[in-house]
């Protein structure tokens, strides 16, 4: 047999001292060592027999090492897996002891820890931001009673009024079992098909097909607790609430097609956002709000106040702000907190409790539950982010992974011992007591008949919406069935829809170009009295503001240098970010300065960005004007109805792109009109140029 030819060992030892970097010497507290604390010698090569041998059993770094990697993955989220979270802390602006006596509501000025994780709810753990969807808002405080989290939503509804049908929703919208797609979406025949068989999702399915479901940034988003809740005050005095986050960036959604696209240009493109702002120090805020009522509101509002397919208008039950949520610090380990974050909706505190919603009601089985096999124990309230703040004392012993040393001589209670051996004991006064309520009723399987109108307020919804945010709920709705394959589906759904709105089934039903069938048959008529409610609209009546977004600049060499940096300067000064796109990465040469960019043209389409500008030179523009990238980066801001100015010698590159230098939007930039393209771009969006289809 011939002999293999000898290769140069490179084992360890030679080399140990040699001034090799991978091999100097690292000060105590660096030195890599295995899980049980051994320093290690070499991490580059696993022991082996002579130089070209086997690995032997006993090298326990490598068998340690891969053990570790073999485990670690633990189960996803069966909803909600993709996410993001960040820390951030609760200022309470109102003291509300009349209504709650939870303690963080007792004092103006008191700070509570939070954290946050923002979520889409359909796709795995590695799907894009961008799935139309609805979104995760889910709050922990840690308050100073005990931890209290707020497991609420991007969207006031649901689609569901009982826990039971939650299993076939998810099981509905998630990747059909017997193909595996599609990932992240519910333009699919199992979604619509179940959608249109619960005519209770209708409601839902109009939030869920309007611009919410497709938000710019998770900054920009509203949050809400959806259910009905209860605050209790000190004398045992109960309201009911419903809670609200509303972001001080204002309200901001993304076009479809950008949406499509920026799921491919960065699928990380909300949690690099939620990232950037706050290292960057813009910090995202929300004003925690209630609506608050007593039963006789609940026993005259127009729907029951129990039905999570309903809400209550801001027009009928102002808001009223008593906190401000503020996010400040990034996780320094997705891992170890983001993913490990354990939220259950039944954390609450003295001062807060339950309504008899029955979807609420429900989830507070899962949530408990769903983390047992997540995070496989039942101490998984011991890891930090999950662990109060406030002293915990129990009974409760053992377990895996237990991290306590749960001091004492007994485990139980009522003991007879004193001392820390006696353990903790409850106290009647400051203790969790729940509401005082008289429940009463024979065990029955039964929807009540005060939850059976499914159509007046999606009716409401849609004709609150202004019309521009009504044709996107038409073409989401066209688009979404146009991907289901069953004629009978997309028929069952264009019926339910005939109880919603004639204007909204012609549109949607032409553009699918399918007949208008008759109105499905309904367990209630839907009302036409229901006044228009602004504040369900995004665009209505709001402020909007380009503080917190993002200006993209596309440059070149010889780019106007004076015009650039005031660019730069206005909207920065009005807290926007601005990024500099150039040619190539490698940065742009003006005079004898080399200025880097942020990004190459081709790898930073405009969906990225809020508003752009051109600052090119008459050369650079020519070159541009060649590249299909450059032509699509103007192109498609033109179309996506963005603010664009641009260095009078950029005109080449608008016209490539067959954007008309006068249309409205498009704006001539030079030193003097640079504040009116930033108020233009304060709008977000020039909804009266015409989408380009
Ligand atoms: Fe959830 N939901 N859900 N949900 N939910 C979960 O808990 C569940 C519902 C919401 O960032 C799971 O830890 C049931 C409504 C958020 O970690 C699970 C029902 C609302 C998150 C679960 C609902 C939500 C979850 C999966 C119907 C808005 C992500 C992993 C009765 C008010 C939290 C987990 C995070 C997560 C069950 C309906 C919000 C399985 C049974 C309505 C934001 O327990």
């Amino acid at each position: 047999m011939a002999s293999k030819p000898r290769r140069k060992s490179s084992a360890a030892p030679d080399r140990r001292g040699s001034g090799d970097e991978l091999h100097q010497r690292p000060a105590d507290d660096l030195r890599l060592t295995t899980a049980q604390g051994v320093a290690l010698s070499d991490g580059q090569n696993s022991l082996r027999v002579g130089e070209r041998g086997p690995t032997l059993l006993e090298d326990f770094a490598l068998r340690e090492k891969i053990f570790h990697f073999d485990h670690e993955r633990i189960p996803e989220r069966v909803v909600h897996a993709r996410g993001y979270g960040a820390h951030g802390h609760l200022e309470t602006l109102t003291a509300i002891p009349e209504l709650t006596r939870a303690a963080l509501f007792q004092r103006k000025g008191t700070r509570t820890e939070a954290f946050v994780r923002f979520s889409t709810v359909a796709g795995n753990l590695g799907s894009p931001d961008l799935a139309r969807d609805v979104r995760g808002f889910a709050v922990k405080l840690y308050t100073s009673e005990g931890n209290w989290d707020l497991v609420g939503n991007n969207m006031p509804v649901f689609f569901i009024q009982d826990a039971v049908k939650f299993p076939d929703l998810v099981h509905a919208v998630k990747e059909e079992p017997d193909r595996g797609w599609p990932q992240a979406a519910s333009a699919h025949d199992t979604f619509w098909d179940f959608a249109s068989l619960m005519p209770e999702s209708t409601h839902m399915l109009m939030w869920a097909m309007s611009d919410r479901a497709i938000p710019r940034s998770l900054r920009f988003m509203e949050g809400f607790g959806v259910h009905t809740f209860r605050f209790v005050n000190a004398d045992g005095q109960a309201h009911f609430v419903k809670f609200h986050w509303k972001p001080r960036q204002g309200l901001q959604s993304v076009l479809w097609p950008e949406a499509v696209s920026i799921n491919g240009a960065d699928p990380d493109f909300h949690r690099r956002d939620l990232y950037a702002a706050i290292t960057s120090g813009d910090l995202p805020q929300w004003d925690l709000g209630i609506q608050v009522f007593d039963d006789a509101f609940a026993d005259t509002f127009d729907f029951d106040v129990l039905d999570p397919t309903k809400l209550i208008p801001e027009e009928v039950l102002p808001v009223r702000v008593i906190a401000r949520l503020t996010l400040d610090r990034v996780v320094d380990n997705v891992f170890a907190e983001t993913e490990q974050v354990a939220f259950c909706t039944q954390n609450i505190v003295p001062g807060v409790d339950f309504s008899n919603d029955p979807l609420l009601q429900g989830r507070n089985f899962s949530y408990l539950d769903t983390q047992l096999s997540r995070l496989g124990s039942t101490n998984f309230t011991q890891l930090p982010v999950n662990a109060p703040r406030c002293p915990v004392a129990h009974f409760q012993r053992d377990g895996h992974m237990q991290t306590s040393p749960q001091r004492g001589r007994a485990a139980y209670e009522p003991n007879s011992f004193s001392g820390a051996d006696r353990g903790p004991r409850a106290d009647a006064d400051a203790g969790f007591r729940s509401a005082q309520r008289a429940e009463a009723g024979s065990a029955r399987r039964l929807r009540a008949e005060s939850f059976a109108d499914h159509y007046s307020q999606a009716r409401q919804f849609f004709r609150s919406q202004s019309p521009v945010e009504q044709d996107h709920i038409v073409a989401a709705f066209a688009f979404e069935l146009g991907k289901v394959t069953t004629a009978q589906v997309r028929t069952r759904m264009l019926a339910n829809l005939g109880n919603v709105d004639d204007d909204l089934v012609e549109q949607v039903a032409s553009r699918l170009g399918m007949p208008r069938p008759a109105p499905a048959a309904a367990a209630v008529a839907a009302r036409d009295d229901l006044p228009d409610a602004p504040s369900l609209s995004m665009l209505r009546d709001r402020v909007t503001s380009f503080g917190g977004r993002k200006l993209g600049v596309l440059v070149s060499d010889g780019a106007d240098a004076v015009l650039l940096d005031a660019l730069v300067s206005a909207f920065e000064a009005a807290g926007a970010a601005v990024e500099l796109v150039g040619p190539t990465i490698g940065g742009i040469r003006i005079g004898r300065t080399r200025r880097a960019v942020d990004h190459a043209i081709d790898g930073a389409p405009s969906v990225l960005f809020d508003a752009v500008a051109l600052v090119t030179s008459p050369a650079g523009a020519a070159e541009l004007a060649t590249r299909g990238c450059a032509r699509d980066f103007v192109a498609d801001a033109f179309s996506h109805q963005k603010f664009i100015g641009y260095h009078p010698s950029g005109a080449p590159l608008l016209g490539s792109a067959q954007v008309a230098p006068t249309a409205p939007g498009v704006l001539a930039l030079t030193p003097e009109k640079l504040g009116a393209f930033l108020v233009s771009c304060h709008e977000l969006r020039c909804w009266q140029r015409p989408v380009i289809a």
